[in-house]
């Protein structure tokens, strides 16, 4: 490869920082029932202690992205325990994700529930998060509404649209400078009629309404089969409502699959996407890139380091994109070379690359290898063993 393309790989990698999600280290499930696994994370210490592993092999994890409900039970009093955990680790609290889609009170929805009573009390929960996020200094409140309905005609949709609205103001009206908030979409799941905040066009408007301070999350996960992506994380970008991602695959659904495992191009047009907005506007987009997978079948620490990687490796190739050339090509409309500029990049093999770059930064040259090689699977398997045993697996 030539010198200026390992110097585009180093200086991509240098600045990619990649948060891993807290629960992705706990025992998680399908709606079927959990499969438990030994080494699973029993506590908050646990996760935090997992995903410095993922850290310390790859040096792309500085932050752990926190679920209220999971990781500070008892809310606002659970934040010196969590600071004393991330001095511990050295890694920061990342994203703070409120839970508002668990509870039993949930079940018509939270601030789109037709009761103002639990509509009162899902807002104040995420009020709580802003709070926490505030007392952690972590920038990014990112709630995910389970709001809709499963009936047609059981839910007054655009009664519920102006309950979002006005809840989303009150939130936003709470932010510290600084602090953003950012909506995530999902078609359906776990309502299967209507979702109150189903896709981009809804998280955009709603975000709109809510302030500056209020951004769009996209989930890779979370789209209609066939749905174009990069194009969605394209106008997030001209309209600077990009806020973040969370990172999975899918094949059918919202599946948690391993980021890149079913269709790597997808995900290095996304990252295209990115860096020819940067190229183009002579700044780094201001995006979260978080991870949001529970693995129930793969070890939880291992799919993370392979998720780690995989968004390197892309992410670097992406940026092997010779964009004077494809700009060139785009204007004259020479189809076949502007898809061949991109297919290039694709197609060239960044990973020698990469471990050359871990090597000069101190890093293992196979994060997975070193991972296997350090004893601590072995140790948290004995540790956490008879802990796991009493999980919950049941669905009914
Ligand atoms: C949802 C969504 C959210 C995550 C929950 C647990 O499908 O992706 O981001 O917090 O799952
Ligand atoms: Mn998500
Ligand atoms: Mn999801």
């Amino acid at each position: 490869m030539k010198d200026s393309s390992v110097e585009v790989i180093w200086r991509a990698l240098d600045k990619f920082n990649i948060e891993l999600p807290s629960w992705g280290f706990a025992n998680t499930g399908t709606r079927f029932g959990k499969f438990i696994q030994p080494a699973a994370a029993t506590s908050v210490e646990d996760k935090f202690s997992d995903a410095v592993q993922v850290d310390a092999v790859t040096g792309a994890c500085k932050t752990l992205a926190l679920h209220v409900q999971w990781d500070l039970p008892r809310g606002l009093q659970d934040v010196n325990k969590v600071e004393g955990l991330a001095k511990k680790f050295g890694i920061h609290p990342g994203s703070i994700n409120p839970n508002i889609f668990q509870n039993q009170e949930y079940k018509y929805g939270s601030v789109g529930n037709p009761d103002p009573a639990i509509r009162r009390l899902a807002i104040n929960h995420i009020l709580e998060c802003v709070a926490i996020a505030d007392a952690l200094g972590s920038r990014d409140v990112s709630p995910w509404f389970a709001d809709g309905s499963n009936y047609p005609g059981t839910q007054n949709i655009r009664t519920r649209i102006g309950y979002f609205e006005q809840g989303l103001q009150e939130i936003h009206s709470a932010l510290k400078p600084g602090q953003r908030l950012l909506l995530e979409y999902k078609p359906f799941e776990p309502a299967f009629y209507h979702t109150d905040i189903a896709d981009w066009g809804m998280a955009y408007l709603l975000a709109k309404n809510a302030g500056p301070q209020a951004l769009v999350l996209v989930d890779t996960g979370h789209h209609y089969q066939s749905q174009n992506i990069e194009q969605i994380v394209a106008w997030l970008l001209h309209h600077q409502m990009m806020g973040g991602f969370h990172f999975n695959d899918r094949r059918y659904a919202d599946d948690d699959l391993t980021l890149g495992s079913i269709d790597p191009y997808q995900i290095f047009r996304i990252f295209h996407e990115i860096h020819i907005f940067e190229w183009e506007k002579g700044t780094t987009a201001d995006i979260a890139y978080m991870v949001d997978q529970s693995h129930n079948l793969k070890g939880k620490i291992e799919a993370m380091i392979q998720t780690v990687c995989t968004a390197q490796e892309l992410y670097a190739r992406a940026a092997l994109v010779d964009r004077n050339r494809l700009s060139k090509y785009q204007q004259e409309c020479s189809l076949v070379d502007a898809e061949e500029t991109l297919r290039t990049a694709f197609w060239q093999d960044v990973r020698p690359v990469i471990r050359e770059w871990r090597k000069s930064r101190g890093l293992p040259e196979d994060p997975l290898q070193a991972f296997r090689a350090s004893g601590y699977l072995e140790r948290i398997t004995k540790e956490r063993a008879e802990k796991n045993v009493g999980a919950s697996a049941s669905y009914a």
